[in-house]
């Protein structure tokens, strides 16, 4: 198999400014959720991505609006980027009647179908058989869909991972793989998991490419996701995109992350994937003070407004438990 080309890109001012905003409003809205989880207002598990929203970025940007995502559970962002709006989303955490689900299930469990996103389950990795068999359907209709499945470094150690991929090679599948490596699943470090250095080179098993990229540059996952996708739609197969990464708070906000050091901390910190893309910005001209500030307050305004309105929202009714079913 020849090895994955160069994918040319050319983005403008506005789209560039567009991904400063997306990055922005991600890493608020996260950063507001782990404040509002400490004060006992959000009845949901939270796991922030916090450090790693180039991924969710750079992929969904992407993507075409009737293309697919199969979120995990630090992939809150991509709800917003495929068309949930904040408040909905806020108020999906905090289980009210204006959440995804109307109150019945907490966090990233719910899906909108309309917006191309499928809701995950708990089980590790089993969003990716589901992906190939959204990916089999479009193959049979005919249609040029693509899907973004994600997944973290561990979630590769699992049989589903397995299973998804060599179905998806087999039948040449419309699906990109993402792995959020972030170094850590809960406090496994890779090396204790993992006999190789990069999730990558498991597609070769497959037969197809796997890329391992710097994950916090987002236009490095833009690229990667431009060439896979493009292969994906013109009937080439799958692609598996590694991202290296690193998740700056615990698993979920209720783990202090004793498992790391400070200084490995302090070091992922420096590479944080929104300073490197503001100095790129305004090295470009694209990005001055003015502009910046004029993303800061609208991504300010936009978290306030959803964190308003989500504690002002009702609770579900107790009656409403047994409506929606389907059975
Ligand atoms: C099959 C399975 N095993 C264990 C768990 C418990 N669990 C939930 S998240 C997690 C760690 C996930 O790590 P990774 O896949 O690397 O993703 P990350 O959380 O780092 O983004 C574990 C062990 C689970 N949900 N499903």
């Amino acid at each position: 198999m020849p090895p994955i080309k160069r994918t040319k890109f050319k983005l403008a001012p506005e789209q560039l400014l567009e991904m400063f905003y997306w990055l922005k409003l991600i890493r608020a809205f996260d950063e507001r959720l782990s404040v509002l989880v400490k004060q006992g207002k959000v009845r949901s598990g939270v796991y922030t991505g916090i450090g790693q929203e180039a991924i969710i970025v750079g992929t969904c940007f992407g993507l075409r609006k009737d293309d697919y995502v199969c979120p995990l559970h630090r992939d809150l962002g991509s709800f917003l980027m495929k068309g949930v709006d904040a408040r909905t989303m806020m108020s999906q955490m905090f289980a009210k009647v204006t959440g995804l689900s109307k109150g019945r299930d907490s966090a990233l469990h719910s899906g909108v179908g309309e917006l191309g996103i499928f809701g995950n389950t708990s089980m590790l990795g089993a969003n990716l058989p589901v992906a190939a068999g959204l990916a089999l359907t479009f193959k049979m209709e005919r249609t040029d869909h693509v899907v973004v499945a994600y997944f973290g470094e561990g979630a590769s150690n699992v049989g589903d991972f397995h299973e998804a991929l060599n179905f998806a090679g087999v039948q040449r599948l419309p699906v990109v793989f993402v792995c959020e490596n972030n170094q850590y699943a809960y406090s496994v470090p890779l090396e204790k998991s993992m006999a190789i250095d990069d999730v990558a080179v498991r597609a070769e098993g497959y037969g197809f490419d796997g890329v391992a990229i710097n994950g916090n540059d987002v236009l490095a996952v833009y690229q990667s996701t431009l060439g896979a996708v493009a292969r994906a739609r013109a009937g080439e197969g799958p692609t598996l995109i590694e991202c290296k990464t690193y998740r700056w708070h615990g698993h979920s906000e209720h783990d202090k992350a004793f498992y790391r050091s400070d200084e490995e901390l302090a070091m992922w910190k420096s590479r944080d994937p929104i300073p490197t893309f503001t100095t790129y910005l305004r090295a470009r001209h694209v990005l001055d003070d003015d502009k910046q500030k004029d993303v800061e307050a609208r991504v300010a305004k936009t978290i306030d407004d959803a964190v308003e309105f989500a504690v002002n929202a009702a609770d579900p009714a107790p009656e409403e438990a047994v409506t929606d079913l389907y059975a």
